[in-house]
């Protein structure tokens, strides 16, 4: 879920704040200004091509699992089965544990003797554990919404800006750029092929200084009436204690350029990272305040469950998954929709 909002002109004086509306329908004509809020199940080809292959991504995990419920009883081999296979999937032993409980409780309390059966109540307790992973990315509050992008080195951040990028020009918002990864040779240009794939201006500097781009950006996202100034980093390890400091001070300029900006701050993780991707999110997290997640290539080998821990240990927005290279390959998170992807 997620939501939008597409803006026509308005006076120069105060910034408004837009409602959020939690059910626009597709074809909705919009108010202005509006806010546009797609559904956790849009029936666009683009999202169903999106969905399948996150469910081909998932496939291994989801094949995994459904071995647990081919018998015909409901037993403690089938328990412990399905605990095995649900820390192989990453999803970590505290969401495990907490699976497991909800699971033997609902079984007793439904008095369910089908393995099936067990499989739909697995699928409405992972839903629930996820659920609060799924909260809308506002756009509109503020203008512009200025979003700082930070990651590990080939999470996938900069891609994910220019799918990001697609993103929201699609539902009217105004996007530029900053490219404040200053510290790889090759990083600005790799950004600048994305503002052009989606013709939006980037904001760069010859050398430079990451919080000095990012503060000349925000400077340039409010003189042009940009909706949302995009943010990328270089990648760093949170071991790197000198580098999460330059974040810290990206982000403290940042708010010297804007008043409290920046106002979502997004850790891309590769999805497949395993265990490794919590300590990732905690370490982010304590360094700058989190506001959302976007998690990439659950495309390819990635086993999916990482999201349970996240939602167990630092249930921080999933605002985007990511599955695969091209601009349309980044979709909103769905609670349901992952959990039956998962346990297809
Ligand atoms: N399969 C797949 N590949 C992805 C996805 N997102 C990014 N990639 C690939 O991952 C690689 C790294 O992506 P980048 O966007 O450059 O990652 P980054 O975090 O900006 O990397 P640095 O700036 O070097 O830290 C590229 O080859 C991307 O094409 C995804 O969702 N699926
Ligand atoms: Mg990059």
């Amino acid at each position: 879920m997620f939501s939008f909002f597409r803006k026509k002109s308005r006076p120069d004086d105060a910034p408004q704040t837009l409602p959020i509306a939690s059910t626009v329908a597709d074809d909705a004509p919009l108010p202005d200004p509006t806010v546009v809020s797609a559904r956790p199940n849009q029936s666009t080809p683009e999202r169903a091509s999106w969905v399948s292959r996150l469910r081909d991504g998932l496939r291994k995990t989801s094949s995994n699992i459904a071995a647990v419920f081919t018998g015909t009883r409901i037993d403690e081999t089938l328990y412990e089965e399905l605990e095995s296979a649900l820390v192989l999937a990453d999803a970590g032993v505290k969401a495990t544990q907490q699976l497991l409980d909800t699971l033997r409780q609902q079984v007793k309390a439904r008095r369910v003797s089908d393995p099936a059966a067990v499989k739909a109540l697995l699928a409405d307790a992972l839903t629930a554990l996820l659920l609060p992973l799924q909260k809308p990315l506002s756009i509109g509050q503020q203008q512009p919404t200025v979003v700082m992008v930070v990651g590990v080195n080939g999470a996938g951040k900069t891609t994910s800006i220019g799918k990001l990028t697609r993103h929201l020009s699609l539902r009217g918002a105004s996007v530029l750029l900053a490219a404040a990864d200053t510290f790889r040779a090759a990083a600005k240009e790799q950004l600048g092929v994305w503002a052009d794939r989606n013709t939006v201006d980037i904001i760069s500097q010859q050398g430079g200084d990451p919080a000095a781009v990012s503060y000349d950006a925000v400077t340039a996202g409010r003189a042009r009436g940009r909706d949302v100034v995009l943010i990328d980093t270089a990648g760093r390890l949170p071991t790197q204690l000198h580098l999460m400091d330059e974040m810290k001070k990206i982000k403290r300029v940042i708010a010297k350029a804007q008043e409290g900006a920046p106002h979502e701050i997004i850790l891309v993780l590769d999805g497949n990272t395993g265990q490794n991707a919590l300590a990732q999110v905690r370490a982010f997290d304590d360094a700058l305040q989190l506001t959302g997640l976007i998690i990439t290539k659950l495309d390819g080998t990635a086993r999916g469950g990482v999201l349970a821990a996240i939602a167990r240990e630092r249930p921080i927005p999933v605002y985007f998954i990511g599955v695969g290279e091209k601009l349309e390959e980044l979709e909103t998170f769905n609670a349901r929709e992952f959990a039956q992807a998962l346990l297809a």
